[in-house]
């Protein structure tokens, strides 16, 4: 068989890589903020990415192999090797990940991994491009043909995600529970059992609730104040945290509505969001009808939250990614525009 009838020509296949590795690290990011099933398409066109990469690289690597004896290295061909290895280590990671595996990293596994060897590509890449860019107008002379070859291999790409599912399922892997995110199932049901994360370095003192207080502030009629006794407590519901470092888990949710608090302080016609703050200056924000659904959560599964999982009170926001679900809430400040500065919040508090 003549592989060359099946691959696009050199300069297609740089920029059918340059595509590929693209989408991928936007899906990759994408993912953080993909909570409901209306979002999969993200992982699907990250996954389907991924196999199209795993098809393109090997005919790169194949085309430049002679470029990389170790008397030819020059600073750019450096670059050059690290991407392809950093771009095998990521599909690697994917792949097994998908597979159900998993690797002990101290306090990280095979997901954080994944996620670093992805980030990374985005410098090497750049570096990559800014010694070895051309121009695309030689890209387009087998314009068709390309075109063609690209579509089969896209269509494959599909065939092998859709495939991943009954093969998981077929060998009983550890991949076959995940969620349309990714994430693979942890201690649902058990109470406090289930993994204490941070999203960079949040790790307070635990919180002593004679000292606690929560308050409701910002764009209200009548600011409150509530000692942990106080809280209008008796709403549940159930719902799924899922963390973006690779597990979620389910559980039902004992504590307050957020809608019954406000309505208590009354919010002004011009309030649009509310914010959850913690002790440790962490914050997120949901639109206001949003927030009104979500629960300021005492209990797990009827037990008292743990410290690590945010006691006296943590934000569970169905549908969201486990990150925007605040530990350690001490207000809930409703506001008319979103804090922009949340943003690095999430990522220096704590630090
Ligand atoms: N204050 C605060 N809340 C936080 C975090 C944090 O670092 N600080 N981490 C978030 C992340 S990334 C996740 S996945 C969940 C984890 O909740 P858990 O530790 O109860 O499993 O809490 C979220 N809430
Ligand atoms: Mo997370």
């Amino acid at each position: 068989m003549d592989w060359r009838r099946y691959t696009p020509s050199p300069r297609a296949v740089d920029w059918g890589l340059f595509v590929a590795v693209a989408t991928l690290l936007a899906t990759g990011v994408g993912t953080i903020f993909a909570g409901t099933a209306a979002a999969a398409w993200v992982i699907d066109l990250h996954a389907v990415s991924g196999v199209v990469l795993v098809g393109l690289l090997p005919v790169k690597l194949w085309r430049v192999r002679h470029r990389v004896a170790p008397e030819r290295l020059t600073g750019a061909r450096i670059v050059s090797v690290a991407l392809a290895v950093d771009a095998a280590g990521a599909l690697a990671t994917g792949v097994w990940w998908v597979f159900g595996g998993s690797l002990d990293l101290g306090p990280w596994g095979l997901f954080h991994l994944h996620t670093a060897l992805g980030l990374l590509l985005a410098p090497l890449l750049l570096a990559h491009l800014r010694y070895r860019f051309h121009s695309p107008e030689t890209a387009v002379r087998h314009g068709r043909r390309d075109a063609l070859r690209y579509a089969g291999l896209v269509a494959t790409g599909a065939a092998v995600w859709r495939l991943q599912g009954p093969v998981n399922d077929a060998l009983a892997t550890a991949g076959a529970d995940r969620r349309f995110t990714g994430s693979r199932e942890d201690g649902s049901d058990d109470g406090n059992r289930f993994p204490v994360t941070s999203w960079v370095a949040d790790d307070p003192e635990p919180v002593d609730a004679a000292d606690w207080t929560l308050a409701v502030t910002g764009r209200v009629a009548s600011r409150a104040s509530y000692d942990l006794a106080d809280l209008p407590t008796g709403a549940s519901g159930r719902a799924v945290l899922d963390c973006t470092s690779g597990w979620y888990s389910e559980h039902d949710w004992q504590g307050v509505r957020v809608g019954d608090l406000l309505d208590a302080a009354d919010p002004d016609g011009a309030a649009a969001w509310v914010q959850f703050r913690s002790v440790t200056g962490y914050r997120w924000s949901l639109p206001i009808d949003e927030a009104r659904d979500a629960l300021l959560a005492t209990r797990v599964d009827g037990e008292r939250l743990s410290h690590g999982h945010g006691f006296p009170l943590r934000l569970v926001a169905p549908d969201r990614r486990g990150f925007q679900w605040v530990k350690w809430v001490e207000e809930v400040r409703v506001t008319e525009r979103r804090e922009v500065g949340e943003w690095v919040a999430v990522f220096v508090s704590g630090v």
